[in-house]
Formats: structure tokens, sequence, C-alpha cells
């Protein structure tokens, strides 16, 4: 078998399909910290301290849906253990609070406004725990953690994600823990098996950066060794490596996927990437940093090279001590989604011919008009390298081109150019490489009434599931 067709045999799983589709969502990192203005609290800080004045759950839903999000996780635990939600299992929580009188849980609040304003919802619940006592003490604080993980697995309806921190640092009787993940994981798939485990999980990977900083060619398709450390296998894959003299895997390298990296490997996985960003220079809200949100045009870039570049973004946006989403994080959001409405609003494929390589009847062309995986282009056997051209009666004002493969049958596509017709040749506007769940392709207002993409490389014959040619809106 040849490396591509071994590559071509690693597929997503049903739960890693539905998480890739939320493409975008938020983050929200709410907890003592945010009354004591600091990023990580210790642990010792005392529940009297958390009390937002005018908490509104459905205000940071509308916010999100706003900002064309589609679904939200919060930070149920952070590293001080402070619990948003009434855990039966401590008493560093919300029912030791002022908050409603010690009769609140955000956590129910916050799912509550997330279905009602048609979000999904997640949970991220700390390993690392600053205040337990059982931290550090091996299977004890397991058994706490998963005590807290299955309230949460069984309160709040359905979970799509459990967001994982991968922090581990000392507890309050200065001991480590060691994290029993497997169980953690099992403890997921058994009671949410429709959730994705992601960051420090086998879902989906965190990205390597917490900066935005993306990836020229984000490949989905990387080898096992990926996983170290998160399976019980991880140790033993991590000896066989180095006993083989093979170089470590970083999860922030600039290429995790190439045919070049990918043949020395043994095993493949599914595992596309995540990319954690904060609309502040921190993660909880700071009344010095009101001023100091991301630029509108850096948030674009992000999410345009994220959503856009095969992988997902969790963006977040903290709440202030009143408990709501302030209004300058409000502002630049709506903006941002008003950025992406207009981006997607009139797909022009409608108007246009398509002809394309040839193809057999059920992978015709015409499948890329509809989006979805039941129908799909695919070039006949031994053409890796297609072209697709889209033909108007007059020139059409393109702002972005989507491309989307069938992830069903792997990540195929390496790289593709995209051409306009001018002065009666085809000039290349564009050349890009891997496209993999979805692709965005700025085009700026480029006038045209011919446009060519060319596939000029490919594992195997290349699939494409979508193709979206959208009009420019100023
Ligand atoms: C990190 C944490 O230490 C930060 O506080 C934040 O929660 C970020 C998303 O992950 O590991």
């Amino acid at each position: 078998m040849t490396l591509d067709e071994k590559l071509i045999k690693t597929v997503p799983t049903k739960v890693q399909v539905e998480h890739q589709k939320t493409e975008f969502y938020a983050f929200v990192h709410f907890t003592v910290n945010t009354f004591t203005d600091k990023e990580w609290g210790d642990g010792t800080e005392s529940p009297a301290i958390f009390n937002p004045s005018n908490l509104d759950a459905e205000q940071w839903a509308k916010t999100f849906k706003a900002a064309g999000m589609k679904g939200m996780v919060l930070t149920c635990k952070h590293h001080d253990g402070f619990c948003l939600w009434p855990s039966r299992f401590t008493e560093h929580s919300i029912k030791n609070s002022p908050y409603k009188n010690g009769k609140g849980d955000i956590v129910r609040e916050a799912s509550d406004a997330c279905r009602k304003y048609g979000l999904k919802f997640g949970v991220y619940l700390s390993p690392w725990d600053r205040n337990s006592v059982y931290y550090g003490r091996g299977k004890e604080y397991d058994d706490y953690y998963v005590a807290q993980l299955t309230e949460l697995l069984t309160q709040y309806g359905e979970l799509f994600t459990v967001w994982f921190d991968g922090a581990c640092g000392e507890g309050p009787n200065g001991k480590k823990q060691v994290y029993d993940w497997t169980r953690y994981y099992s403890t997921i798939r058994k009671l949410q098996p429709d959730a994705a485990i992601t960051g420090c999980g086998p879902d989906v990977r965190w990205c390597g950066n917490e900066g935005g900083h993306t990836r020229y060619a984000e490949w989905s398709v990387v080898s096992e060794r990926m996983l170290y450390g998160l399976y019980p296998n991880g140790e033993k894959l991590i000896k066989e490596a180095s006993e083989a003299g093979m170089k470590e895997i970083k999860i922030d390298a600039p290429d995790l996927g190439s045919r070049e990296l990918m043949k020395d490997e043994k095993s493949y996985i599914w595992y596309a990437s995540e990319y954690d960003v904060s609309i502040r220079p921190g993660w909880f809200w700071h009344e010095n940093e009101n001023e100091k949100l991301r630029s509108l045009d850096n948030l674009i870039k992000i999410y345009d090279n994220s959503v856009g570049g095969n992988a997902t973004l969790i963006l977040n946006a903290p709440p202030t001590p009143e408990g709501l989403i302030h209004e300058n994080d409000v502002q630049r959001l709506t903006e941002l989604g008003q950025y992406i409405e207009k981006s997607f609003r009139e797909n022009m494929t409608d108007s246009a011919e398509v002809t394309a390589s040839e193809a057999d009847e059920i992978h015709s062309i015409k499948n890329v008009l509809k989006d979805g995986y039941d129908a799909f282009y695919m070039p006949e056997k031994g053409n890796k390298t297609p072209d697709i051209i889209f033909k108007w009666n007059e020139p059409v004002n393109i702002g972005k081109i989507v491309l989307k493969e069938n992830i069903l049958c792997s990540q195929r596509v390496e790289t593709f150019s995209v051409d306009i017709m001018k002065n009666g040749r085809f000039e290349e506007y564009f050349k890009g490489s891997v496209i993999g769940y979805q692709r965005f392709i700025s085009m700026n207002g480029i006038k045209t009434d011919l446009l060519r993409i060319r596939i000029t490389d490919s594992r195997e014959e290349p699939t494409l599931a979508f193709i979206g040619i959208y009009k420019n809106i100023e």
C-alpha cells in the first residue's frame, strides 16, 4: 500500500465530524478571579467574594449568537477549585456564596440560556484544583474529580464538548496529581457519548498556542504519536519511538501532517485542531483590559484562518463582576458577527454554469452546489488534479470562496490554485495548501465572469463536498 493510500484510510468519528461542524463557539472564563483581578486563583479565596450583582446568562448567549457562534463552553471550575454549580462534593462553591443567597447555579443558567438561543453547551472542569484536600492524593482525587464530572455530565442536558486543560500544578498540600485521563475519558464516553473530548483529549487537538497563530497547512490526519501521554499506551509509544531514533513531535510544530513527516510514522489518527484565543489579553475579566481588546481586523484574520483553515475556534469573552459581557466586548463580537454574516450572505454558484474534469454520475460536479456529505464530487479514477470551472453571463464581484472536502473520505487535497480569466487568459490569483473540512479564500472583490479552481496535488482522487462563491458585500 502506498503512503497516500494508508493516509486516506484515516477518517473522523461521528463525534469529531459534529464537533468540527460547530466551527466557532465561545469560551466563558468566570470564577472568583473575576472579583480578585487575577488570572489564577490559589484556592484560598473565600466564596463570600463571589457575588455577581446583575448576572444575565441570556445576555451572554445573545452576544455569542450575534457573533455568529454556535456554542459556549463555561469554566465550571477553574484552577482555584471554586464551583459555579452547587456541587455535592465540596463546600468551595457557589452554594456558600452570597449569589442568590447560596441558591444559585450558574452552570444551569448558562446551559438554559444556550438552549433558549440555539447554542450548544459545553463544560470546562479544570483537573488542577488548588483548593481540594484530595488533590495530589492519587485515586482519592480522581474519585472526587469524577464525581464532579458526573454531576456536570448528568444534570445539564446534552453537552457538545468537555474541554480539558492539561495544567497540572501543585495542590494545597504541595503535591501534584497524576491525572487518570483514561478514567475521565471513559466516564464521558459512558455518560455523554456525543461529547467531543477537546484540548487535552483524544477527539480534538489543542493547536499548540493561545495567540491565534494558525498554520499554513493544518492537517487533521496526524501521527498517533500526537496522543502521547493521553492514553495508557502513550508511554509505550514514546519508548518505541525513541528506541527507533525518532524525533519527538511537538504540538506547536508548524507541520504536523505532511507526507514527508508521515512517511516514517507507523499509525495515524484523525485529530483536528482547535484554536483557543481570548478577545482580551487575559482569560478573565480585568478592569484595566477594557480598552485592550483585539481589533476587529485581528479577529477577522484569526476567524478566517482557523474556521476557514481546517480548524475550529473557541473565542473567550469573560463576564464582568456584574455578570455581564462588557459593552466593548459585545460591540466587537457583534461587529465580527456582522462581518461573517455579510461574507457568506449571497452564494453565486447558483447563477453560474459549472463544469469539471470528468467524473461518474454519482460523483458529478453538481453535487458541490449543495452543502453536505451525502453527495460529493470526485473525478474519475487516477485523476488527482481535476479542474473546476464556474462561468457567469456577466462578471461577478467575488468576496470569498469556500471549499470543503468530504472529510468522511479523509483529508486529501495537498495544494490547489484559484485562477481568474484576464484578457482571454487564466491567471493564477491564489495558491493554497490544504482544504480539509473547510477552506476560505479571500478574493477581495475581484470581478470576473470565469473562475477556475485547480486541485494541484492530492492523496489519491480528491473529493469536494461543497463550493461556495460569495458576493463581495461592502
Ligand atoms: C490554560 C489555563 O491556565 C488558563 O487560565 C486558561 O483557562 C486557558 C484556556 O488554559 O491552561
